[in-house]
């Protein structure tokens, strides 16, 4: 029985990845994270005792990560500081959490041989112009813009360094905008549903015209399994679901399935540095890994993502307010 630990395993993608791994495999799991505001003990309760212990701490805590690592034997990394609109408030968690953090984890398995997989984001890349008819490959040069997003291409910079100069047997993933249950109401889809659903308007950044290509979050953890089961060590595979939709044009699903009128949101201050569109490519996974998406009916998901949050009020609404005090002091 392979004994995996699973770093921001009670965030948004962890947590549904590690219900995956539950689902898919025979794999013991130990969940290490250090539930910032962004990751809670509710997100991963109901999950089996048996096979899922979770481990409260810091993944830049040297000691503690080189005494889990020593007992596992494969390391999936999700655990990062995530949203760009808080790193242009304070990047400093940001640098520890995504490079410290990373670096730190890389020691551990490279001492003890251990297996990694290592998830990032689409946005190491740049962004592309609306007009552009080009996508992001593994081949795209990195060019990152926000604080969020040089950290995480500073983290996948030191794992490619340590396959080379280390041998360390590691994996990349960068993947596309996470959609589905359980995502922090912070994010761009839960902040309008959870927005209506608490009697206020939809706010949308600038023009509302940029573009982001959506994925659900099932699909981003069947490819990263894909890529821990059949993956090149040393590679990175880029993992998308052809989901490119403008930002107004989700708010207006979104109001749709609310029962509300499309033209019901407020267009807001915008994003300093807002990245105007991103877009993936995703042969290469599909074409070596045999990997295909599931949920290629993003209207039909953006359904479902809205049953979970009016279903799970409970999860959602204790931090609801604090997220809307600080959006309303920047004046979105
Ligand atoms: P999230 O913010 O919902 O969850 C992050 C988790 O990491 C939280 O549970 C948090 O408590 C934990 N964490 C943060 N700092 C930690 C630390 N120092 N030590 C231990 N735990 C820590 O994020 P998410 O959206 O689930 O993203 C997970 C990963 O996927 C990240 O690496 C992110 O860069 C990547 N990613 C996200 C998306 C997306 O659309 N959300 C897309 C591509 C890649
Ligand atoms: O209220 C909002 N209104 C709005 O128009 C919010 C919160 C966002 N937006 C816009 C900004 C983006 O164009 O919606 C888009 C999506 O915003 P976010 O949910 O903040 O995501 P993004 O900045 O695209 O980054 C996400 O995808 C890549 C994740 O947060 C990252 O962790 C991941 O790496």
């Amino acid at each position: 029985m392979r004994r995996s630990l699973v770093t921001g395993g009670a965030g948004f993608i962890g947590s549904n990845f590690v219900r995956h791994l539950l689902s898919m495999t025979d794999d013991s799991v130990t969940v290490l994270d250090k539930l910032t505001y962004a990751g809670s003990q509710a997100t991963v309760e109901g999950l089996d005792p048996r096979r899922v212990s979770v481990v409260r701490g810091d993944i830049a805590d040297a000691s503690l990560v080189d005494g889990l690592v020593r007992d596992h034997d494969l390391v999936v990394h999700f655990a990062a500081e995530t949203h760009n609109d808080n790193s242009l408030r304070d990047p400093a968690p940001f640098v520890h959490s995504n490079i410290v953090g990373t670096y730190t984890l890389l020691e551990a398995v490279r001492k003890h041989e251990t297996r990694f997989h290592h998830v990032s984001t689409d946005e190491v890349y740049g962004d592309l112009e609306l007009d552009d008819p080009s996508r992001f490959t593994e081949k795209t040069a990195y060019n990152p813009s926000s604080p969020y997003s040089s950290t995480k291409a500073a983290s996948d910079l030191l794992v490619r360094a340590w396959v080379r100069s280390f041998g360390v047997r590691a994996t990349i993933s960068n993947c596309s905008n996470n959609y589905g249950p359980y995502q922090h109401v912070e994010k761009f889809i839960p902040r309008q549903i959870t927005n209506v659903l608490s009697g206020r308007r939809p706010r949308l950044y600038g023009d509302g015209q940029n573009v982001r290509d959506w994925i659900h979050t099932e699909d981003h953890s069947s490819a990263v399994l894909a890529v821990i089961e059949r993956g090149e060590i040393g590679e990175t595979y880029l993992v998308g679901a052809d989901g490119e939709r403008s930002n107004i044009d989700i708010v207006r699903i979104l109001l749709r399935l609310l029962d509300q009128p499309e033209t019901s949101f407020d267009l807001v201050r915008d994003r300093v540095g807002h990245d105007r569109r991103y877009a993936i490519d995703s042969s290469r996974i599909q074409s070596e890994l045999g990997w295909t998406p599931r949920f290629v009916d993003l209207e039909a998901g953006l359904a479902d993502t809205v049953e979970w949050y009016k279903d799970h009020a409970a999860w959602w609404r204790p931090g609801k307010a604090s997220v809307e005090a600080l959006y309303g002091a920047a004046g979105q």
